[in-house]
């Protein structure tokens, strides 16, 4: 993998979400020594970090009378509500301690407007609103596109969707991803991500 017109994508790997944290993904740590050995092999590896204000409209926290994974309508379409986490600055926010955030040539953060969630490394999710990160892959010359991090059914397959939409050859390392899986939602992202064309390995 050492082309210059790939990119690995590594999403989330946060403390939050890994075991202990706030919105803690079930083995979320267990995929951090198997990332390292790829961004090892990677030329140009970028990472996501969810980054929200204390008061994120996406926190149940936020909304009276409402509980942690109820849904919720907002102005951009349907929001699950999530436990207060990756609040910007804090230790749940950081990466994974073990992540070898040495090699990134990125860090983009993303969920960081009160009034918006945003699940995708490419668009908030009103599915519009860009993170400016496909500019910056169409100039330094990037079609291709490894996916890996936290979590499998909502950051990665929100990230992996648009990317496919936007033209890049995606694929995502599922061994290197682990799920939340609210109510189906990992066989849910799962049919989405190959129906926009994206590969599983
Ligand atoms: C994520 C829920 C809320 C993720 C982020 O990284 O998959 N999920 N914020
Ligand atoms: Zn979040």
């Amino acid at each position: 993998m050492s082309e210059t017109d790939h990119a690995l994508l590594v999403i989330d790997v946060q403390n939050d979400f890994c075991p202990g944290g706030a919105l803690a993904v079930p083995d979320g740590n267990r995929i951090v020594t198997g990332i390292n050995a790829l961004i090892a092999q990677s030329p140009c590896v970028i990472l996501t970090q969810d980054w929200h204000p204390a008061d994120h409209s996406s926190f149940a926290s936020e909304h009276p009378g409402a509980a942690a994974y109820d849904m919720l309508d907002m102005a951009y379409g349907p929001q699950v509500l999530w436990p207060d986490h990756c609040i910007i600055g804090s230790k749940g926010a950081a990466f994974h301690p073990d992540l070898n955030t040495d090699a990134a040539d990125l860090i983009i953060r993303k969920g960081f407007r009160r009034a918006i969630d945003s699940y995708s490394a490419f668009f908030e999710n009103d599915q519009t609103t860009p993170t400016g990160l496909e500019g910056y892959l169409k100039t330094r010359g990037i079609t291709r596109l490894t996916l890996v991090g936290l979590a499998s059914d909502f950051c990665v397959a929100f990230s992996a969707q648009d990317a496919a939409r936007l033209g890049f050859d995606v694929t995502v390392n599922m061994d290197l991803c682990r799920a939340i899986d609210l109510n189906g939602s990992l066989a849910a992202a799962t049919d989405r991500m190959r129906a926009a064309g994206v590969t599983l390995s």
